[in-house]
């Protein structure tokens, strides 16, 4: 399978985020692409550099002030303090119900929180610089499609579905995804599917495509009663106005076994039939995986291949971008059998 692998990547580096009200090493790591990247080599594949400017796209995606803010975060927090360059910015606090997000303040903090979802999206030097360039990936899949490729992957990170038109959450920073589906809609691909198979429910991509029927968003994950990220990704979130019927969340109980999971894929896969779409994007998140570290489902090794063959069946172009994966070292191996899985389809 054609493989877009940015070395850009390793850009973005923090080294600790918030766990359990500590700081550990980041579990969404330069390592992870590492794992991915020997994977992928190991099977003689080609990795390519991305070969297509996303910034037309990201300007149809996320807002103006959003993506100014982004690229200019880590100068904007050097700029305060030069001692800043050895430590990471942290948003702890946030424009929630009665708070106003239409002034942009002066203070960083409290334009860091303005644009988080979370305390869990750490920012590096490099962070515009590998978010965009996972971007570009995406856009570049998009462009191979439309010249009749059947399918790409993206080997990207920082991920991208917990992302929004105006801020970055759960380790995302720009929605690749969304980015991919919307690259394919303007090239021509009038009905777009976007599967989410990543542990959590994808709500940065479900709130880009919410209003939209030209854009199907399928997603299974953890039920966010218990899961991040918590606030989206029932199964009562349909869609709204022409977006109406055009969202499909099929949450599943922590701890649920892999038949349940595979029952929901069928249900998945039959939605985005009856779509009739031109192309599939899929935020493969491998976190599904048993020996994921933030993650409880029990998805094995095998299960990936089963994955591949089943979207291979689906019969699109389609579109693969990594999403989540924690147990790294397992995670090149994870991805190469769903890639591998779906060309032997
Ligand atoms: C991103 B993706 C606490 C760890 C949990 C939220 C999980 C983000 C998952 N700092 N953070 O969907 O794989
Ligand atoms: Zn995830």
């Amino acid at each position: 399978m054609l493989t877009y692998f940015p070395s850009a990547q390793a850009l973005h580096a923090p080294e600790t985020e918030f766990f359990r009200g500590e700081r550990v090493p980041c579990f969404e790591s330069p390592a992870r692409a590492g794992f991915v990247r020997e994977a992928l080599l190991a099977r003689g594949l080609a990795l390519r550099e991305p070969d297509t400017d996303s910034r037309p796209v990201l300007a149809q995606v996320h807002d103006a002030r959003y993506l100014q803010f982004l690229q200019t975060a880590w100068d904007q927090w050097l700029a305060l303090e030069p001692g800043n360059a050895t430590c990471q910015p942290f948003p702890s606090v946030w424009p929630v119900r009665t708070l106003r997000s239409d002034v942009e303040p002066l203070n960083f903090t409290a334009r860091l929180g303005l644009y988080s979802m979370d305390n869990g999206s750490p920012l590096s030097a490099g962070t515009w610089a590998a978010a965009k360039a996972a971007a570009d990936a995406a856009a570049s899949a998009a462009a191979r499609l439309a010249e009749g490729v059947r399918a790409v992957f993206c080997a990207t990170r920082p991920p991208g579905h917990h992302a929004g038109a105006d801020f970055m959450g759960g380790y995302c920073f720009l929605n690749n995804a969304a980015v991919a589906a919307q690259a394919l809609r303007n090239g021509g691909c009038g009905r777009m599917a976007v599967l989410d198979v990543d542990y959590h429910h994808g709500n940065g991509t479900q709130s880009l495509f919410y209003h939209r029927d030209d854009v199907l968003f399928v997603s299974i994950h953890g039920d966010p009663r218990t899961e991040y990220p918590f606030y989206l990704g029932h199964a009562d979130e349909t869609g709204q106005g022409a977006g109406e019927g055009f969202n499909l969340n099929l949450p599943l109980p922590a701890g649920s076994d892999v038949a349940r999971w595979f029952d929901a894929l069928e249900q998945a896969c039959a939605r985005i039939d009856r779509h009739r779409a031109d192309a599939l994007v899929v935020s493969l998140g491998l976190d599904t995986y048993a020996g994921d570290p933030i993650s409880t489902f029990a998805l094995q090794a095998n299960d990936f291949s089963r994955l591949g063959q089943r979207l291979a069946r689906l019969g699109l172009p389609t579109v693969l971008v990594l999403e989540g994966g924690y147990a790294a070292a397992d995670l090149g191996l994870n991805a190469v059998r769903v890639i591998e899985a779906f060309d032997a389809a």
